[in-house]
């Protein structure tokens, strides 16, 4: 069967600092999605990398006493080694120095040159390094850059422009053609009112450094570096190589399904991306989704500002799997959100270690005492209480509310939905006592269907939390004894069917999933 493809990407990441919560963020709500989609069945390609040009990484290299190319190279595996630690299932990792990357690069622009959307010209103007973007004089607030504060320079350079200001009409049509271009409406609000105020032609090129791509017809030029950044999300499925397999590749993966950005660089992604693929004649991505600002007390989380926790601080003191869940179970993606400790361990010991880790805990104990550790038989539909059809109505309501949730990137309605039937299970367990029914031969055929209920809940709860904890959930089907691995799972309609948990399955306690944090 051919599966159908689907192409996610995240932002490449300025190798100027090392990972952070930020950039870790945005690539666990990619991963999320990511697995998820393998579990419905997709032919999933997964993107992340770096954006190794520019003058932002330059400086940093100089800082450093480095060539900027040594210094990529040092810092590069910092991120892979952040996202294995994080368990990001990437499947391509593209760094923009590669030469798959200049070659890929330097082909759409001398199409772009080619079609008449480049021309030569001279800018002067402002150019802001940390966010590397070009500002008028006008744009500026009270002289420093309006996108992050910090100072700008003045630049005057004879360049090659790209005719922006040309598309202005086609950009409209797309958003008002296709209403989830961007996403959510706040963001695709903002883009439609900056391109209804009209568009400048951008300048495309630098002369007065020369960390970037030559241009391929006056390589005394580099690339701007957001020029040659965007078009990474086509090199890495095979744009600007003959090789067959590249182009068979290109041809099933573009246009991506969804690119995940922060809301910082939507101008980029929304306005200059689709415009530079009209002009090249290409298809424009399905979808620009844009989150929201993790905020500390109140202000954006930045390496610059000093207010950075780091990623394996966290994962040291949380684990993995309820790092990934505190970031997307408590933050709407989409909207700005506050991150705190505090909440986190708020979270961890509410929502993880008492109502999931205790669910499996209880009931895997109760098996063991009860049954001798084996999954009980499965009851019959006819003996079914009310009680028990809403359990099972609520495990079998969860497909089509996750794919909703899911299909909007509502991570927090997901996860609450896996929550509506763990705690209903909690309910379930309390309300049926199986500790009473244990207690006399003749209840005994109510505690074998109630525990068989309770533990099949459990499995399909693990299953619809996967993508965000694959590790518990991949422990919680193991304790069960599902022989399946939770983690590649590509049909859930079937594993989620009320009834898949097999009887005679012997199932085992294990230490506490989540133990509590105590705060220090
Ligand atoms: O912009 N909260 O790279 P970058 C949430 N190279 N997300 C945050 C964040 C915060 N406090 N801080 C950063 C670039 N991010 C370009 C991208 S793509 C062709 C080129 C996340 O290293 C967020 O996704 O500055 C933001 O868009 C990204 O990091 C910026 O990463």
């Amino acid at each position: 069967m051919d599966r159908t493809p689907f192409y996610i990407t995240t932002p490449i990441y300025y190798v100027n600092s090392v990972p952070h919560l930020g950039t870790a963020y945005t690539t666990i709500a990619a991963d999320a999605l990511a697995r998820y989609r393998r579990m419905t069945g997709h032919d999933v390609f997964f993107l992340t990398g770096l954006d190794e040009h520019g003058q932002k990484v330059a400086q940093a290299a100089d800082e450093n006493g480095m060539t900027p190319q040594a210094w990529v190279d040092s810092i590069a595996p910092k991120f892979q080694e952040a996202w294995d630690m994080l368990d990001i299932t990437y499947d391509d990792f593209i760094r923009t120095t590669e030469p798959r990357h200049e070659r890929a690069s330097q082909k759409l622009m001398q199409t772009l040159k080619d079609n008449g959307y480049i021309y030569q010209g001279h800018y002067e103007g402002w150019y802001c390094v940390p966010d590397e973007t070009f500002y008028t004089e006008e744009q500026l607030v009270e002289g420093t850059c309006p996108g992050c504060g910090r100072d700008v320079q003045f630049i005057r350079e004879d360049n090659w422009f790209f005719k922006l200001s040309a598309f202005q009409d086609r950009l409209l049509e797309l958003y008002h053609d296709n209403p989830t271009f961007v996403q959510p409406d706040t963001r695709r609000n903002e883009v439609l009112s900056f391109v209804e105020g009209g568009l400048r032609d951008l300048s495309v090129s630098r002369t007065t450094f020369t960390w970037g791509i030559p241009l391929p017809f006056d390589p005394e030029h580099v690339m701007y570096v957001w020029f040659d950044a965007l078009i990474n999300y086509m090199t890495a499925v095979g744009y600007g190589s003959d090789d067959p397999a590249d182009v068979a590749r290109f041809e099933r993966f573009w246009p991506a399904d969804v690119h995940f950005v922060g809301k910082d660089i939507i101008r980029f992604h929304c306005v200059i991306w689709p415009a530079m693929l009209m002009a090249a004649g290409l298809p424009v991505p399905k979808q620009v989704f844009a989150h929201g600002f993790l905020l500390t007390k109140g202000e954006k989380m930045s390496k610059s500002k000093g207010n950075a926790i780091t990623p394996a601080s966290l994962v040291e003191r949380f684990g993995v799997d309820a790092y990934r869940y505190y970031f997307l179970r408590d933050v709407q993606f989409g909207s700005d959100g506050s991150i705190s400790i505090e909440s986190m361990v708020q979270r961890y010991n509410g929502d993880l270690a008492n109502d999931w880790g205790n669910l499996c805990s209880r009931l895997l104990n109760m098996t063991e005492k009860y049954c001798e550790g084996v999954v009980p038989a499965r009851p019959h539909a006819a003996d079914a209480t009310s009680d028990d059809d809403e359990v099972r109505a609520i495990a079998e309501g969860l497909p089509a509310a996750y794919e909703a949730a899911m299909s909007r990137l509502d991570y927090v309605s997901a996860l609450e939905g896996a929550w509506s039937l763990v705690k209903r299970v909690n309910r379930y367990i309390e309300d049926s006592a199986p500790w009473g029914l244990a207690k006399s031969e003749e209840t005994r055929p109510r505690l074998d269907a109630v525990l068989y209920n309770a533990l099949e809940a459990v499995r399909i709860s693990a299953l619809f939390i996967s993508p965000v904890m694959p590790n518990t959930s991949a422990d919680v089907w193991r304790r069960l004894g599902v022989s399946a691995d939770v983690r590649e799972v590509t049909d859930l309609a079937a594993a989620a069917g009320w009834g898949g948990l097999a009887p005679g399955s012997q199932v085992t306690k294990g230490d506490a999933l989540f133990q509590r944090i105590v705060e220090e």
